[in-house]
């Protein structure tokens, strides 16, 4: 009996010594407490950012909803709208991240300016300095190249976020269409310009009705936004893969803008435009994902 509970003991205790200083199995992210949501101050540039937890959502279209999506915008196919470039719907994971409020704003595009003497190359952007009228600080910067926003990102320490980080943090977990859920887009959710007149650019958070389910502001409208990936077909996607020679040749741009068609609101459309290329209507946000030790409550918007 005694040989036995010495034996136990001897297991237990050689167990013990073998887990010692080895992790757990189940990997826990330091920011799961975040709430969805929760809102910073960025540290370098001052902007408000919105935090969407880690975890899966719907992202792309399938054609059923493709074809709803159409014929609710009074299209008879979804061809016409382009829609297998957003297909195939499926479950994507991201990992939790903070993404601006508001797109880039002419006030924090010229912090950028000063603090880092950025001159343009041959496209100029909206604002070009050096004096910032009151009335202009919250349009947002648009005439940017992808260039351009990149460096913006990096002055600030950001990124340009992904597709799947854009298109979570617009239509969040439960796959809806726009982001304040599946009614057509208005002009009470955002600098949205419908069939009889050019709408736009206006100050930035205007219309919180169509903020998306984390708070970000301008997500449908106002101006078209970069990312950080190449346009392309997705796995699985029924559209030709690119010709040889032609591949990442069109940078994806999401969420429409005060100058595009009523079926460019739509959260998983996907407009393309090469690196060099820019608009009048085309602007960028930026996102961040936060060291393991950073201290959230610490920088909370107030
Ligand atoms: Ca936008």
């Amino acid at each position: 009996m005694l040989d036995r509970f010495a034996f136990a003991l001897l297991l237990m205790c050689s167990f013990a010594r073998a887990g010692e200083g080895v992790a757990p199995l189940a990997y826990r992210s330091p920011h799961a407490e975040i709430p969805a949501g929760f809102t910073i101050r960025h540290p370098v540039d001052g902007a408000e950012m919105v935090w969407v937890p880690e975890g899966y959502f719907r992202m792309g279209l399938n054609a059923d909803t493709a074809q709803k999506q159409a014929e609710q915008l009074g299209l008879k196919d979804f061809r016409i709208m382009a829609g297998e470039e957003s297909f195939p719907e499926r479950v994507v994971y991201v990992q939790g991240f903070y993404i601006d409020m508001y797109e880039v704003t002419f006030e924090r595009w010229k912090q950028f300016v000063d603090a880092t003497q950025w001159k343009a190359d041959k496209i100029v952007p909206t604002w070009t300095g050096p004096d910032l009228k009151p009335a202009e600080a919250k349009l947002p910067i648009a005439s940017v190249t992808w260039k351009a926003a990149q460096e913006y990102a990096n002055w600030s320490h950001k990124q340009l976020p992904t597709e799947a980080m854009w298109e979570k943090a617009a239509r969040g977990t439960d796959g809806r269409w726009y982001p304040w859920g599946n009614e057509k887009p208005s002009r009470e959710y955002g600098v949205i310009t419908l069939k009889d007149s050019l709408r736009g650019p206006e100050p930035v958070g205007s219309y919180p009705k169509g903020a998306s389910p984390y708070g970000c502001m301008d997500m449908a409208g106002n101006v078209y936004e970069w990312t950080s990936e190449w346009k392309e077909p997705y796995p699985n996607s029924p559209e030709p893969a690119p010709k040889p020679g032609s591949a990442h040749t069109y940078v994806a741009l999401r969420g429409g803008s005060f100058y595009h068609p009523l079926h460019s609101y739509r959260t998983a459309k996907r407009m393309g435009f090469e690196p060099h290329e820019t608009y009048f209507h085309v602007g960028f946000r930026t996102a961040w994902f936060p060291p393991d030790d950073f201290d959230h409550k610490k920088h909370e918007a107030k």
